[in-house]
């Protein structure tokens, strides 16, 4: 390996390992009652939040995620420790234990568990970036997120008034536990061009070849303020949240021995990985330790503003058109 690729793989195999590692440690918290509600991971999907996200300027640009966020904000920079303790419901979480799993906002960095209702915000911030002269944005979506008609919206009003936005597909396979074939007609990865947003579509077993294409792609935004779409086909190795998993339990062996963290570890030599393992685990173990001893969280009241007083049915002349 030339010694660039060989830092990258070093990179990117310590992203993905770290991610894996937060996300198997969060199961095994919910597992063991330590904390509470539920939460998505994304094992198995690690290549595609390590790929896209280092290819992004922390200092100037955004990124919006989903539900299954964690892989994504920690890509970002975010602290594990800060992450535990927002879903500890803790007070040094990442939104001060209020926001949970799903809803995370930090330094550019936004989730949000409904499905597309980031993706029009996604498309005003870019927006309002590209007015400001700097920035451009990346939007994570799943497969079944095409389900949703805000999403149309937004790569319509993308594409017509050029965001500077990347939209990005990690097509798993699945929503929830419907395949894709039985949610939607056609080639999802058709949509996007639909409306002028160029599109390249990959698997997403090699961090590497994400990260390039990535890089490609953010160049490409940057130049022309246009938007492109990264349609990355993956799997996830665990269920969709914490409940049961009912897909096809031979499927998931497959894809177990095709795992993208563990294809990135033979890249390295035995050693350097064990090595990062080792410093993985002692940092993971030390943000759980300090979140949970962390305060808890102290719920707000945030004053609602006024109502504002409609018309009454009556007044305003019978039934609604
Ligand atoms: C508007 C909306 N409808 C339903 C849900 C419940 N829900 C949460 S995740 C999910 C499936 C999402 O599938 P996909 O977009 O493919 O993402 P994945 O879970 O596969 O990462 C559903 C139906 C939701 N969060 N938002």
């Amino acid at each position: 390996m030339a010694q660039a690729d060989e830092a990258l793989a070093v990179e990117l195999y310590t992203q993905m390992a770290l991610i894996r590692r937060v996300e198997e440690t969060l199961q095994a918290l919910f597992r063991q009652g330590r904390m509470r509600g539920t939460t998505h991971v994304s094992i198995g999907q690690e290549a595609c939040a390590a790929g896209v996200v280092g290819a992004m300027d922390r200092q100037r640009d955004f990124v919006f995620s989903t539900h299954r966020c964690h892989g994504h904000f920690l890509a970002w920079g975010g602290e594990p420790r800060a992450l535990f303790a927002e879903l500890f419901g803790r007070q040094t979480g990442v939104c001060g234990g209020l926001g949970g799993s799903q809803h995370l906002c930090w330094n550019g960095f936004f989730s949000n568990g409904i499905q597309a209702g980031m993706a029009p915000v996604a498309v005003g911030l870019a927006l309002s970036r590209k007015a400001a002269g700097e920035g451009i944005g990346v939007a994570f979506l799943g497969d079944g997120t095409f389900g949703e008609g805000a999403l149309y919206e937004s790569l319509n009003l993308a594409a017509l008034w050029g965001a500077p936005l990347l939209f990005v597909v990690e097509d798993n396979g699945y929503a929830q536990s419907t395949p894709r074939r039985m949610q939607h007609a056609g080639r999802l990865a058709g949509r996007p061009p639909a409306f002028g947003v160029e599109t390249v579509v990959h698997d997403a077993a090699d961090p590497i070849t994400i990260r390039r294409l990535a890089e490609a792609l953010t160049l490409a935004v940057r130049a022309d303020c246009r938007p492109r779409c990264l349609y990355l086909h993956t799997y996830r190795l665990a269920a969709h949240s914490l409940s049961e998993d009912y897909r096809d339990t031979e499927e998931i062996e497959r894809w177990r021995r095709a795992d993208p963290l563990a294809a990135m570890r033979r890249r390295l030599p035995d050693e350097q990985a064990d090595t990062i393992d080792r410093e993985i685990a002692a940092r993971v173990a030390d943000a759980v330790a300090a979140a949970e001893a962390d305060p808890p969280a102290r719920p707000r009241a945030v004053p609602l503003p006024e109502p504002v007083a409609l018309p009454s049915l009556a007044s305003a002349g019978g039934e609604p058109a």
